[in-house]
């Protein structure tokens, strides 16, 4: 993978202490005879003095988050971090309609198990990115969908033109979103915002995405790179223990939100009766079937729906 270690990353900068280091594309000095190849890199991470950019680069697949997409994302972000990088841009590849096609849902459980748990990759990836020290900025041009809504919502900033839109899709594939990215979204956009995006399914289009909250700024198109650049090198520039602290700070409080143990267990056993239901398996079905689901709204256990 094209992602550095973290002693290539020492090392680019111990050379270069005063100007702009780039470490795209260093690879492993790992002797290949020794182990099977790696698959290739689906992320793409630069460093430039202070900033850094981390691009989503799988459009065949519309920039899904797989778990070794994640885990390059996650595994990125540490080594930023351990480098001290101040400002981190979070982007697709450049000609990319899909900014992240959400959660791969190919990787979706099928066995009864909770589809999106505390250790998916998914929520690895949206905690990494909560507490990274340095402030993360969206750079978003194109639709986001699902998981990749989460993603987005979970970094400090999102830069975006017209062509942004959002959408948060669990209801299409019959899957139960669990309760810390609901709190996310309520967090965001408001409990009211939260619901037409959760109940509809539908893109948020970029004017009301500014408008609820979404979008930090919208900017045209051409200058859509410049501004976030600029956005993250102002960043750069201010006090990077002092930014840290209080990202860390907004990120307890938004989340010290006290909710019982009983109500948390009847969270979760509310979400379970819908990942074993035959609506997910529906969803997930239609999806890889290229068609519209049909759902019954059956829980585990009701009888079979008569066929029409
Ligand atoms: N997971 C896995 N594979 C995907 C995904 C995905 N989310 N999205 C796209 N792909 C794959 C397709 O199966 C195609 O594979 C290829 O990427 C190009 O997609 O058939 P293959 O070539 O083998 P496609 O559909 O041909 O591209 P477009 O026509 O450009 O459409 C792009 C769309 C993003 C509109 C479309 O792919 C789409 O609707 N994807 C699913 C979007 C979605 O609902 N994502 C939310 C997933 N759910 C969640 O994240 C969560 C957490 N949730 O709770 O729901």
């Amino acid at each position: 993978m094209n992602v550095p270690t973290a002693a290539e990353l020492a090392a680019a900068l111990a050379e270069d202490p005063d100007g702009l280091n780039e470490f795209a594309g260093l690879t492993s000095t790992t002797n290949a005879t020794e182990e099977p190849a790696a698959p290739p890199s689906l992320i793409k991470c630069e460093l430039t003095g202070h900033m850094a950019t981390i691009t989503l680069a799988n459009d065949r697949r519309r920039n899904a988050l797989s778990g070794q997409l994640l885990d390059e994302l996650v595994s990125a972000l540490e080594q930023l971090a351990r480098v001290r990088a101040r400002a981190v841009v979070l982007r697709a590849a450049p000609g990319a309609v899909v900014w992240s096609a959400g959660h791969d849902i190919r990787e979706l459980p099928r066995d009864g198990a909770d589809p999106i748990t505390y250790h998916d990759p998914l929520e690895r990836a949206l905690r990494a990115i909560r507490k990274h020290p340095a402030p993360v900025i969206a750079m978003v041009h194109g639709s986001v969908w699902g998981g990749a809504t989460d993603l987005a919502l979970s970094c400090d900033f999102i830069v975006a033109d017209q062509t942004a839109q959002f959408a948060i899709t669990p209801v299409n594939l019959g899957l139960p979103y669990n309760a810390s990215g609901i709190q996310n979204f309520i967090a965001r956009v408001g409990a009211h915002i939260a619901r037409q995006m959760f109940f509809t399914a539908e893109p948020i289009h970029a004017e009301q995405a500014r408008e609820c909250g979404i979008i930090n700024y919208l900017v045209d198109s051409s200058q859509l790179q410049a501004h976030t650049n600029d956005l993250a090198e102002r960043l750069a520039r201010k006090a990077p223990l002092a930014i840290a602290v209080i990202k860390e700070q907004i990120r307890m409080l938004s989340e010290a939100n006290p909710v019982s143990a009983t109500t948390f267990e009847r969270i979760e056993g509310l979400r379970s009766q819908v990942y074993a239901s035959s609506d997910y398996q529906e969803g997930i079905n239609a999806f890889l079937e290229k068609r519209p689901a049909k759902f019954t709204g059956g829980k585990p256990g009701d009888p079979a729906p008569a066929e029409h």
